[in-house]
C-alpha cells in the first residue's frame, strides 16, 4: 500500500495523480482520519487464519467477492462511474484486494484529496461518514473481498451528504485527532 497527496489535473482518473515533488502520505497519518489498513497474504484468501481473526475481532459476518473488469462485471461501464461519483456511506467500507490493483480516494480533514493505491494482499477500511471515491487503475482489473458488520447496504449517498447524523459524527471525530 502506498498514499499520496493528488494533484488536481483532470487527466484521466486511471492515472496516478501524484504531486510533483511528490507527498507521501503515512499510515499514521490515515489512521487520524480514521482509515485504517491491514497487510495480508491474499493467496491463502480461502483459509487464512489472520483474516479469520480480523473478521471476529471486528464482526465482519458477511463477506463476498467482486471482479471489476469489463467483461466481469455487469454494467461495467455504469458502476465504475458511480464508483468513481464522490460518496460516503452510513457504515464502514471493508475491501480486501485478492487480485490486481485499484485506487481509492479519500478527503482528509482539510477536504484534499489522498489517494491510496491498493494492491493485493491491502485490507483497508474506510470509516461511516467519509467522503470517499473508487477507481480502477491503467491496469483496468481487480478483484476484491467486500466486507460488511451484518447484512450489508450499498446504498451510497453522493456528496453533498452533510446533513446525515453519520456525517456529523465523523467529522467531529476529527476535532480533537
Ligand atoms: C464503493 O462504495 O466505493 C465501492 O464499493 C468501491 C468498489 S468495491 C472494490
Ligand atoms: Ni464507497
Amino acid at each position: 500500500m502506498e498514499a499520496w497527496y493528488m494533484d488536481d489535473s483532470d487527466a484521466d482518473q486511471r492515472l496516478p495523480h501524484k504531486l510533483d515533488p511528490d507527498r507521501p502520505v503515512s499510515l499514521e497519518q490515515l489512521e487520524k482520519i480514521g482509515v485504517f489498513y491491514w497487510k495480508l497474504n491474499a493467496d491463502t484468501y480461502e483459509s487464512d487464519p489472520e483474516l479469520e481473526k480480523i473478521r471476529k475481532e471486528n464482526g465482519y459476518s458477511y463477506m463476498d467477492i467482486i471482479t471489476i473488469h469489463k467483461d466481469k462485471l455487469p454494467n461495467y461501464e455504469e458502476k465504475l462511474k458511480m464508483f468513481f461519483e464522490e460518496h460516503l456511506h452510513l457504515d464502514d467500507e471493508i475491501r480486501y484486494i485478492l487480485e490486481g490493483r485499484a485506487y481509492f480516494d479519500v478527503r482528509d480533514k482539510d477536504d484534499r484529496w489522498i489517494r491510496i493505491c491498493m494492491a493485493k494482499g491491502d485490507m483497508i477500511t474506510l470509516p461511516a461518514g467519509i467522503y470517499h471515491r473508487f477507481t480502477l487503475d491503467e491496469t483496468n482489473y481487480t478483484k476484491a473481498m467486500r466486507l460488511f458488520v451484518g447484512e450489508p447496504v450499498w446504498k451510497a449517498y453522493n456528496r453533498p451528504a452533510d446533513d446525515f447524523e453519520i456525517r456529523q459524527k465523523y467529522v467531529n471525530s476529527l476535532r480533537c485527532a
